[in-house]
């Protein structure tokens, strides 16, 4: 097993029971469409698996029912109509009725065809865990509108922190040849529930937005159609000087809007469904809105209104910052984009990265949330591990993206968490939105490490439920990919559960980060200072100095923390209640400051890598001992990353602490192992030192 087919193992039923017996033996799909074809071929698959038969279709007393609620009898199965009005174009409702002659038939409805193929999919993978359709029936639709994955694919294949392979989207034979990964890509996400794909880096080029690469677009959007997937493209601010000749990009001057206007008319002529641009402006070396002196708003108002006549939306992302402005980088979106509350058009929503630095293994959540009542904010999390250990360390981060979710932003005081912001609950906003920067390449099982599946999982069960939980999808996901038996499941979900405190632990434990090696930020590099810019590196961010360690954001710092709620800011503002998996985020502490467990400062660090450390070896012990209880491909494969991971959680560990140990001039506590060489070697090992990484 190669796990190519991912969670879509439809692995062989142990005494299947005669209801899963009849929903295949006499199946009946309502109505014709490409999506209803694909349903058809899915219960085809499904049952090749599950029983090794065909599946059979049965017109006249069929057991199980796919068909649109307007296709349906409701008075013969007794619905109550009131209850299904509330799907919306993407719910499903799956549920065992019975009819006046006692007939039980398990009934998937939709208003759509496409959440015909949502329902479809859940009760597939209801019935590969070996799971019941409770009486009540189940009812569900998206809590989110639009759930993208993010591709920083480029042009010619390579993927910014892509660790999988090349880019999947194979530009050259595009549009004449439809390779069958882009299908099974597209069924892949269905199964999860993620409705849309920007193709492009956000580092852009504006080439994808020639006619020759809309073509091959346009392709791409046909194969993705019928599994209800709409494409998006990344905008390169400079298009109109780029490929248009003239001579600006600002956004006020009529000639660019112009352009921009027939630009977005041109696309919606190739893709009538398009979804409308993701752009990164004025960061990072990005054009934008600054080059003219307008602001973010001007910049994505002009392209909302492009694509405003063809019902397509603006995704503009808060990721702005520069070296240029002296403030804590942490600070600078919020002082960006907060006056721009209720400036930007009804189509433009501002995608938001989930912490205020970028994707560290924890930070706190950005300061943006809640801020802004008058405009509609997403979350942007990212799937692909650039800051925890790329492809071979396992880490599995749906408790990551909850712990975000559920923090609380006060802003209408207590229980205004996160997640009601990202399904708009919070200010009552409709235009609501899901990015999840992907971790799909090339190799053969999508991912690189056989677990890094279960982020791009649980990604899409989030985006249509923020409110899920990090257990319920790692068991969902260990069960539909691997097996129903709890000697497998049970202790391979604690690994799950615990993987991505394991990686804290070992790599910034107690709220440090970003010290990771430069560039590629793969190993660590606390000693990374000078260069370019100040806020690329890792000095900046940790501040170790004999006295201590720590980036004050207080109010003695440079109060980031003042762009939180006050409850925030009290609780936080206090060295001694902050949670302290937070603060050396927000407080510049001394070496023998004392924690809540009476140790200091430096003796709790050294205790935390050596932590990860014991965590990560103990895990290839624990999954060593289940050799036998899944293939031996997959096995094999996870044990060998898991051997790297455990190696490599000593490498940080060692650095880490003979780094910071030359400031706190501590010496390392007992029980944590002494460093196996010296920090000069440490600074001069780049195992990732290889062009393109
Ligand atoms: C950082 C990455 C960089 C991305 C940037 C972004 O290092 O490659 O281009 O984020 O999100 O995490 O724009």
């Amino acid at each position: 097993n190669d796990g190519y087919k991912l969670w879509l193992q439809y692995n062989q039923l142990e005494n299947p029971s005669e209801w899963q017996k009849d929903c295949f033996e006499q199946y009946k799909i309502n109505g014709s469409s490409s999506t209803l074809d694909i349903i058809d071929d899915e219960i085809q698959k499904a049952s090749m698996g599950f029983f090794q038969k065909v599946a059979n279709q049965e017109q006249n007393n069929p057991k199980l029912i796919i068909s649109k609620i307007s296709d349906l009898d409701l008075k013969k199965f007794k619905l109550d109509a009131t209850k299904i009005t509330d799907l919306g174009s993407e719910g499903f409702f799956i549920q065992e009725l019975v009819t006046d002659s006692q007939d039980k038939t398990t009934i998937v409805a939709a208003n759509t065809d496409i959440g015909l193929l949502y329902g479809t999919f859940h009760l597939l993978q209801k019935i590969q865990k070996n799971e019941w359709i409770p009486i009540e029936g189940i009812f569900q639709s998206p809590k989110t509108q639009h759930r993208l994955l993010n591709h920083w694919d480029n042009l010619d294949r390579t993927v910014e922190r892509g660790y999988s392979g090349f880019s999947i989207w194979n530009w050259h034979r595009l549009p004449r040849h439809i390779d069958q990964q882009y299908i099974d890509y597209a069924r892949a996400n269905a199964s999860i529930g993620i409705n849309g794909t920007v193709l492009t880096n956000v580092n852009a080029n504006s080439l994808v937005l020639t006619p020759e690469y809309l073509e091959k677009v346009k392709a791409l959007a046909d194969t993705f159609r019928p599994y209800g997937i709409k494409v998006y493209l990344t905008a390169r601010f400079s298009s109109p000087i780029e490929i248009g000749g003239i001579k600006t990009a600002d956004p006020l001057d009529k000639e660019v809007q112009n352009w921009w206007n027939k630009k977005a008319k041109e696309v919606y002529e190739y893709i009538p469904d398009f979804g409308g641009f993701v752009v990164k402006a004025d960061s990072e070396g990005q054009p934008g809105p600054h080059n003219y002196g307008r602001t973010q708003a001007d910049g994505a108002n002009m392209l909302a209104d492009a694509v405003a006549p063809f019902g397509g939306i603006v995704m503009w992302r808060a990721f702005v910052y520069s070296e240029k402005t002296p403030d804590d980088r942490h600070k600078q979106a919020f002082n960006e984009f907060k006056p721009l509350d209720g400036t930007f058009r009804e189509n433009v929503i501002v995608q938001v990265k989930n912490g205020a630095i970028d994707f560290q293994p924890r930070e706190p959540f950005h300061p943006l949330f809640g801020a802004m009542p008058k405009t509609p904010l997403m979350m942007e999390f990212q799937i692909t591990q650039e800051y925890l250990g790329h492809d071979t360390h396992l880490a599995f981060l749906a408790p990551m993206y909850e712990e975000v979710l559920k923090e609380d932003t006060y802003v209408n005081g207590e229980g205004s968490e996160v997640a009601k912001t990202v399904d708009g609950s919070l200010h009552s906003h409709k235009l609501t939105a899901m990015a999840g920067v992907a971790n799909i390449g090339t190799d053969r099982n999508w991912t690189g490490h056989h677990f890094h599946q279960a982020n791009w999982f649980a990604y899409g069960k989030l985006a249509w439920d923020p409110y899920e939980t990090s257990e319920n999808i790692a068991e969902d996901w260990l069960k539909l990919t691997f097996t129903n038996n709890p000697d497998f499941v049970d202790p391979v979900k604690e690994i799950m559960l615990d993987s991505r405190e394991m990686v804290v632990n070992y790599m910034t434990p107690l709220g440090l980060h970003h010290i990771m090696a430069e560039s590629h930020h793969y190993g660590p590099g606390p000693w990374v200072t000078g260069g370019s810019r100040a806020d690329w590196t890792a000095t900046y961010y940790h501040q170790a100095d004999e006295n201590g360690i720590g980036f004050d954001r207080t109010s003695t710092g440079s109060n980031a923390l003042g762009q939180y709620a006050e409850e925030i800011q009290t609780k936080w503002g206090d060295v001694n209640s902050i949670p302290e998996e937070h603060l050396l985020w927000f407080h510049h502490v001394s070496w023998d400051h004392q924690l809540q467990n009476g140790d200091n400062l430096w003796n709790n660090l050294a205790k935390y890598y050596q932590k990860g450390v014991e965590e990560a070896r103990k895990n290839v012990k624990i999954w060593e001992s289940l050799k036998g209880k899944i293939d031996d491909d997959r096995h094999q494969h996870v044990l060998s990353f898991m051997t790297i991971q455990a190696e490599e959680a000593e490498w940080w560990r060692d650095a880490c602490l003979l780094y910071f140990g030359q400031f706190s001039k501590m010496p390392i506590p007992e029980g944590v192992e002494k460093p196996k060489y010296d920090l000069e070697h440490y600074m001069n090992y780049n195992p990732k030192n290889v062009p393109g990484i």
